[in-house]
């Protein structure tokens, strides 16, 4: 598949998308958007990918959705075409896990992206933002849920009513972010995660994702009842087997 707004290419287990619209700081085009949903989903249904990466430029993940495009946009238009479909939803729909390794910008639609993502690893030079506010508009792809929910409503209120940024050091202060790394080591970080998933039983992997993501949705004790049951479902299962033998046996275990 030839893509003109996005790189694709394989490392190892892990397949890596890059947003790649250096003249817009990877702003989110309707075209961009579509080619990143092909993309995931064909690493989704590849069998040699363990794990996906989603990255950028080191100066842009996404300075947001594309304000240009948008500037025309009038309701009902955006209602009945489907504005926010499903181009932006697709990475919620993707089984395996996908890393946000997010460097310099990620702004508005680009922060919502990161945050649909399962984990951000964030370069020192990231930058988060839900600048909206200064345009007329608001969070348009969840930013105001999500954010709120990753760092709590006075970090977020404060983002969204002011546009400010918040730097890597800040976000993984306050839970956005799971690590922040130099920006020269961000891609291989996100490939060693994705080395370390590979290795792993992959029903346990995706139920995990599963279990964690369900957190943002259901009540605690839906979500507790959803994890025991996958809990369970994992008996039985080769990773299990061999997970809990090469414990008791003292050795490394071999997942398929
Ligand atoms: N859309 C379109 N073009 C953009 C965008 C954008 N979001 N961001 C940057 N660009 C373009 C600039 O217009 C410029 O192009 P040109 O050279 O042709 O003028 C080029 O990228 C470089 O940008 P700058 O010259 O501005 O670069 P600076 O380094 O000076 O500044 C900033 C970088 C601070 C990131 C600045 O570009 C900026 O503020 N960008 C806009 C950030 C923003 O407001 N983002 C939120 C957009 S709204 C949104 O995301 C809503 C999402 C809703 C859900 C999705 C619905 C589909």
């Amino acid at each position: 598949m030839a893509y003109e707004m996005i790189e694709v290419e394989t490392q190892g287990p892990a397949a890596v998308i890059r947003l790649n619209r250096p003249a817009a700081l990877n702003a989110l085009c309707d075209q961009l958007m579509q080619e990143l949903g092909q993309a995931l989903r064909a690493a989704d249904a590849d069998p040699a990918v363990a794990a996906i990466i989603l990255t950028g430029s080191e100066k842009a993940f996404a300075a947001g959705a594309d304000i240009k495009e948008m500037q025309a946009r009038r309701f009902p238009d955006t209602y009945l075409n489907d504005f926010i479909g499903a181009s932006w939803e697709a990475v919620l729909t993707i089984r395996k896990p996908v890393i946000a390794a997010v460097a310099g910008f990620a702004l508005g639609g680009g922060c919502e992206l990161a945050m649909m993502c399962d984990m951000i690893l964030a370069a020192d030079n990231a930058k988060f933002g839900q600048p909206e506010i200064n345009l007329g508009i608001i969070p348009g792809a969840g930013g105001s849920q999500r954010l709120t929910r990753a760092i709590g409503k006075s970090k977020a209120m404060e983002m969204v009513l002011t546009g400010r940024m918040m730097s890597a050091e800040d976000a993984e202060r306050a839970g956005l972010a799971a690590r922040v790394v130099p920006v020269a080591d961000l891609l291989p970080e996100a490939l060693k995660i994705a080395g370390k998933i590979a290795g792993l039983s992959a029903p346990a992997v995706a139920m995990a994702k599963e279990a964690v993501n369900a957190a943002f949705e259901l009540p605690l004790r839906e979500g507790v009842r959803l994890e025991r049951r996958l809990f369970l479902g994992l008996f039985g299962t080769e990773g299990q087997q061999e997970g809990m033998a090469a414990f008791v046996e003292k050795r490394k275990p071999v997942f398929k």
